[in-house]
């Protein structure tokens, strides 16, 4: 079967990394809020062998930033989640749901607070930029939203501490988890903190300009030399394992945050104003039907997941699975899926549709990592 490319033009936004990224062999690309995301290097499964071992630098620029600034700010923010953002501090990364008035997910990005009348909604891939204008308009709330020129750029993997504080100097070390810090990179303040896209710990480094793209990367390359840096992206293998969701692939507004397994971060929900409070309250306490799931697939490897694959559980429909891939470490498919009730139990045994035929597969409560 041939493997279709993409055709790349305008519309599919370049990245103040792209450059850089041809010269680093990119040999795939995804599309992510209309912009380019490369997905494949070497390999997936030797871009996720380096990741695990050494340090690499992503490209994630399509995270794109939502600016909110303006006196209503925050309530406009508090609006969008479940997430009680009450007690948020500057320097602050949240994990935020965002849902529609049925509670459904419209995105799942981090939130930063930047100050008390400014943050950045750092998006998934989905167009959240016009509910937020439209929200803000139909509340009349004193805010402007836009999408600034800002270019996240990740470092990720065991060496990602010693390669920021070789750039970025010794405080790195010191950004907590979900936190940021603002440090100053050629004479700008870049804010860096400590989250992304991989189990395998790192950086993200909000580029505020796109100018400032290929020197910051040249000077990561230059300076990662012997620790082995090389160029990465999201890698699929990795996040399956790390049970890391993907909007757009593992939910969508048909699911709530409670079946994404986000339910831990719609607490104190009596206690703020947001769309789709009630539809979530009535929700959580009926309890959800079915539930984001990690899962170990049978046999030899498999295709990539395009479709989401039935899942079958003693002939009855049992879900279904939505992204999946080998994995060399695990030594077999891992995947992650939309699991009814009756089967989400942890080792249960559930058959799966795959293009490759009947699969036998197993339900884990956990990630793999
Ligand atoms: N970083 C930034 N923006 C982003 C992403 C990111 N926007 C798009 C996308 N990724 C948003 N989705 C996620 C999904 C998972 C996590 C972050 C963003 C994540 N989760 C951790 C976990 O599940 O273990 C930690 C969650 C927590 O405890 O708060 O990191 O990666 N800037």
């Amino acid at each position: 079967m041939v493997t279709p490319l993409l055709s790349i033009s305008r519309r599919t936004r370049q990245t103040p990394f792209s450059k850089r990224l041809g010269e680093n062999g990119v040999k795939a690309y995804t599309v992510y809020n209309h912009m380019l995301l490369p997905t494949v290097f070497e390999s997936l499964e030797a871009d996720c062998r380096h990741l695990k071992t050494d340090v690499q630098v992503w490209d994630v620029a399509c995270e794109r930033q939502i600016e909110v600034r303006g006196p209503d700010a925050a309530r406009l923010l508090q609006m969008l989640t479940p997430r009680n953002l009450g007690k948020m501090a500057f320097g602050q990364c949240l994990y935020t749901p965002m849902v529609d008035e049925t509670g459904g997910m419209l995105n799942d990005p981090v939130t930063l607070k930047l100050a008390d009348d400014r943050y950045w909604v750092s998006i998934a891939d989905s167009d959240l930029l016009l509910w937020i204008k439209g929200l803000a308009y139909g509340l009349g709330l004193r805010v402007e939203v836009d999408e600034p020129d800002v270019s996240p750029l990740a470092i990720q993997g065991p060496k990602s501490d010693d390669l920021a504080a070789r750039v970025f100097g010794e405080a790195v070390r010191d950004i907590g988890f979900f936190r940021f810090a603002v440090l100053e990179f050629q004479g700008h303040d870049l804010m860096v903190s400590r989250s992304g896209y991989s189990k395998q710990g790192g950086f993200e480094i909000y580029v505020d300009g796109g100018h400032l793209g290929e020197p910051l990367w040249d000077a990561l390359f230059a300076a990662g030399k012997d620790l082995n840096v090389r160029a990465g992206g999201p890698n699929l293998i990795e996040r399956i394992e790390a049970g890391l969701l993907s909007y757009g692939n593992d939910m969508t507004r048909q699911n709530t945050p409670y079946e994404c397994g986000l339910g831990k971060f719609c607490h104190n929900q009596n206690d703020i104003e947001f769309v789709g409070r009630d539809a979530l309250l009535r929700h959580a306490a009926e309890g959800p039907a079915r539930q984001i799931r990690s899962l170990a697939i049978a046999g030899e490897a498999l295709p990539p997941c395009r479709s989401a694959w039935p899942v079958y559980g003693n002939g009855q429909r049992a879900g279904q699975v939505t992204s999946a891939t080998w994995s060399a470490d695990f030594q077999t498919n891992v995947a992650i899926g939309m699991i009814e009730q009756a089967h989400w139990q942890d080792g249960a045994r559930l058959e799966v549709e795959t293009p490759d035929g009947m699969r036998s597969t197993t339900v884990k409560e956990k990630s793999f990592i």
